[in-house]
């Protein structure tokens, strides 16, 4: 079990002026930030980040969404990070997710729901070498 995950603020919650709301719940959650970024994507990065949903019916609004304004990018650092940092985050949809979860507190919908965390140790990996070379993380 790896100790890393990777997270994005989305532009839904960095429009909104959550960044630093999101920032603190996190790190009063345990996790420590070894990498950060704040950026914006293209179309066309976008859909290679989310290029595992390419074929999925919310395909086109995703990546029109997550390149619509400012993200946040990180690489958070604890022990079960992965698994820990979905349950701080709680449901895809925010409308199922637990009381007291970040997408809970500060999501609007399914598709603009404020954070990404990733699913699996590979992903963690795959996805903060997406945004981070190694001269930006420690
Ligand atoms: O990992 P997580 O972000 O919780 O959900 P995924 O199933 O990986 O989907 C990625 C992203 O796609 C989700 O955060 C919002 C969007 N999305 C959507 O717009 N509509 C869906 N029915 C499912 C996902
Ligand atoms: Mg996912």
């Amino acid at each position: 079990m790896s100790n890393r995950t990777f997270t994005m603020i989305k532009p839904d919650a960095t429009a909104k002026g959550y960044t630093g709301a999101i920032l603190d719940q996190i790190i009063k959650a345990g996790f420590s930030v070894k990498a950060m970024k704040w950026t914006r994507l293209t179309p066309e990065q976008a859909g290679l980040f989310y290029d595992i949903h390419r074929e999925r019916p919310f395909f086109g609004e995703l990546v029109e969404f997550m390149s619509s304004g400012p993200i946040v990018a990180a690489i958070l650092e604890k022990e079960n990070a992965v698994a820990d940092f979905r349950k701080l985050i709680g449901a895809t949809n925010p409308a199922q997710a637990e009381e007291g979860t970040i997408r809970k507190q500060f999501a609007a919908s399914v598709g603009e729901n404020a954070v990404h965390g990733s699913d699996s140790d590979e992903n963690a990996m795959i996805e903060g070498d997406f945004f981070f070379s190694k001269l930006e993380r420690f």
